[in-house]
């Protein structure tokens, strides 16, 4: 049985893996974090002193997903996109939230400063999106509000019927 690959993408904080973790429970699907991935197999090449993080080495994070991708079935959560192959993808979410709401996660998650205005501003110049866009298909790339628990409900409810329809047709 086929099944798609999904990508969740969007500015730090907007509720990737809350959303990535509840519908790979919800359709048993494979949950990948490519920040938790690259953290254990220390997928790094150097490190970053104006963001202070590590740098993703992205050849050896294309080069240990290839195989899982190859199956299908599989969500991916990371804030950027455009250097996974683009045959990955089945479809790509951009999740999107109001300034204030993020405000209030990032702080609430330990960011200030430049690291708190720079993804505040990442998220009001639709960064992501921008980058989606031009790194994928336009129409397989979809905003999702991303704000309230309505909104995180809603989304699955969406996804899970998107899925449904591509396995029908795929299979
Ligand atoms: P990301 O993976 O994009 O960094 P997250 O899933 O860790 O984001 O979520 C950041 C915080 O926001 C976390 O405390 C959960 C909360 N959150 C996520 N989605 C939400 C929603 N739709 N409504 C309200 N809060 C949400």
């Amino acid at each position: 049985m086929r099944r798609p690959n999904i990508l969740l993408t969007g500015t730090p904080g907007v509720g990737k893996t809350t959303l990535g973790k509840e519908l790979a429970a919800r359709v048993g699907a494979t949950y990948v974090n490519v920040g938790d991935l690259a953290k254990e197999g220390e997928l790094y090449e150097g490190f970053d002193e104006e963001y202070e993080c590590p740098i993703l080495d992205e050849d050896r994070v294309i080069d240990e997903l290839e195989d899982k991708m190859n199956e299908g079935g599989v969500i991916v959560d990371y804030h950027g996109c455009d250097f996974f192959p683009e045959r990955w993808f089945h479809i790509v979410f951009v999740l999107r939230t109001e300034n204030s709401f993020l405000y209030d996660r990032l702080e609430s998650r330990g960011y200030k400063g430049k690291k708190l205005q720079d993804n505040i501003q990442c998220e009001i110049f639709q960064t992501i999106y921008e980058e989606a866009m031009s790194s994928y298909k336009e129409e397989i790339v979809h905003q999702l509000p991303s704000n309230t628990p309505e909104d995180l409900e809603r989304n699955l409810d969406q996804i899970i019927q998107w899925i449904e329809q591509w396995m029908k047709d795929n299979n």
